[in-house]
């Protein structure tokens, strides 16, 4: 038998310290389903172990001792930790392949070369049964060394259930599922086109979904997300099945819409009423700017949904891109944020724009010469790392006030209330959510300190 170990890795910022996950790690859990797969089809004997680096710490040499490959999954921050478990790897002589967003958006961009110092080979792009099928037999037969892979010519996306047996669902706040693959827009900052297809939307298997959802069903789940990155973008889909399949299964969801899906470009259709009628509790809708020019969607239409929402009580989460306004200034930050406070707004997501590898905002800011920095570990929309008028301290304080305006007590103590009244089912998901943000925002505040330390040595 071959042993498989699939890592996770957590973000190095020099703090010793890894964030407490919060949903469950799809990616680690597709490729263990792709590996399974292809397995059975070359008549392998394989076992998967997911290490998620979040829930069991570091890896450690005795953890990958025994083990035949390690594959690695991992978003841009976490790219510094994929290569410690690498350089181990090799150091204890498992070879290993990297793949997923990071490694998609740097092998777009031509950087490849420094992934390949630490892995042994990487993949670029979505899996397919026949490319992992190309690779496995590549590794079987110890030819993996050096090799970049990507699905072959005409290999469309492909989807496979995810292995939820390898992984506790008791150490992450939120099960995720995910519905359909891709977005029909094309954000600038965007990386999610780099392995889906640039507006490309890709539709799960309703079978699929349903074996995926009644699994999670029985393990007792009380809550799903579906992290598609556009709900209802295939209309007719979403309302004749996937909503029909929510529905069934009596627990309360969230997800994440587009507004011109959720109410209509009149503000009066789209999905929201059949999602509530479905159990949908709470949206998450990237707002990132109420200025005409820099907002995803018109004032009006924004003010429309918000007031919608809360009429049928269903939470709004609003994602918002402090410095993606070229003139944004303290004050303007203020504003947008009382501005949606008073409209209703539950939730805020704050972030400064991040130049994820591979998206056309990295090649515009490359262009322009003001990328502030290519460390990785910074490019978690929680640092300022693209030129702007205000300076990044400045930034940071914008994000600082965000939080403390909409998660201080006051303003925390009230959404309980809300809670409780509105959707009591909800309120120990809420207070576990808020406990890990918050043990987060610590380490942030240390890793951020320690950041400024270092370069006060310099
Ligand atoms: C759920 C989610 C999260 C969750 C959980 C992540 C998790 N534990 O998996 C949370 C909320 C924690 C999160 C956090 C962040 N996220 Co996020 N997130 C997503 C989301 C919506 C879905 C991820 C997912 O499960 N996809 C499903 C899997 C199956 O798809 P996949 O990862 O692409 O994997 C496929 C291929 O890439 C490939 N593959 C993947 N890994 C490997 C490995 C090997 C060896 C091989 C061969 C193949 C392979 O095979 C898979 C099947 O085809 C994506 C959007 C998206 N479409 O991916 C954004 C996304 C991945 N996130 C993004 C961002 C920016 C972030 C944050 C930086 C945001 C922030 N401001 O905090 C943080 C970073 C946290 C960190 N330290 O890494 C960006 C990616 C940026 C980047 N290059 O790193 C995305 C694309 C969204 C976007 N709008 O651009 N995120
Ligand atoms: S709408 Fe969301 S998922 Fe779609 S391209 Fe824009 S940011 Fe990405």
């Amino acid at each position: 038998m071959k042993k498989v170990l699939i890592v996770v890795p957590a973000r190095e910022d020099g703090t010793g310290r890894f964030l407490k996950p919060l949903m469950t790690p799809g990616s680690a859990m597709a490729v263990a389903g792709f590996t399974r797969e292809v397995a059975d089809q070359l008549d392998l004997d394989i076992r998967c172990v997911i290490w998620d680096e979040h829930v069991k710490g570091p890896v450690r040499s005795d953890n990958l001792a025994g083990y035949d490959l390690c594959l690695l999954t991992y978003l841009t921050p976490s790219r510094l930790g994929a290569y410690r478990v690498a350089d181990l790897a090799r150091e204890l002589g498992v070879p290993t392949i990297a793949g997923g967003i990071d490694v998609t958006g740097l092998c777009r961009d031509g950087d490849q070369d420094q992934l390949m110092e630490h892995f042994d080979a990487i993949y670029s792009g979505h899996l397919t049964v026949a490319s992992w099928q190309r690779v496995l037999t590549d590794w079987r037969n110890g030819a993996l060394r050096g090799n970049i892979y990507q699905p072959g010519t005409g290999e469309n996306f492909e989807f496979v259930i995810p292995a939820w047996d390898l992984i506790d669902t008791d150490n992450y706040i939120f099960s995720a599922i995910q519905s359909s693959a891709g977005c029909p827009y094309d954000c600038e900052f965007c990386g999610v086109g780099l392995v889906a297809g640039f507006r490309r939307v890709h539709l799960k298997p309703i079978e699929l979904l349903e074996a995926e959802i009644k699994h999670l069903l029985s393990g007792g789940a009380k809550f799903l997300v579906d992290c598609s990155d556009c709900f209802g973008a295939n209309l007719e889909h979403y309302r004749d099945t996937v909503l029909p399949l929510l529905k069934e299964t009596g627990i309360p969801w969230a997800t994440e819409i587009s507004i011109p899906l959720l109410v209509g470009a009149d503000g009066e259709s789209g999905l929201l009423q059949e999602m509530k009628d479905a159990g949908c509790v709470l949206v998450y809708i990237g707002v990132e700017s109420l200025k005409e020019k820099f907002g995803k969607n018109k004032l009006n239409l924004v003010e429309r949904t918000i007031e919608r929402c809360n009429q049928l009580v269903v939470l709004v989460l609003v994602s918002l891109v402090l410095d993606c306004e070229a003139d944004a200034t303290a004050k303007s930050v203020k504003d947008t944020i009382s501005q949606l406070l008073k409209l209703g707004v539950h939730f805020f997501q704050f972030s400064l724009s991040a130049a994820i590898p591979g998206t056309r905002l990295h090649a515009h800011v490359i262009a322009e010469d003001s990328l502030l920095t290519s460390d990785p570990t910074v490019y978690d929309g929680l640092h300022a790392t693209i030129g702007h008028i205000a300076s990044p301290q400045e930034r940071t304080r914008w994000l600082k006030y965000g939080w403390r305006r909409v998660y201080g007590p006051w303003n925390l103590a009230r959404l309980i209330a809300w809670t409780k009244t509105h959707q009591p089912e909800l309120l120990p998901i809420l207070v576990s959510t808020f406990r890990r943000i918050q043990a987060g925002a610590s380490v942030w505040k240390r890793a951020h300190r320690t950041r400024q330390s270092q370069q006060t040595d310099n």
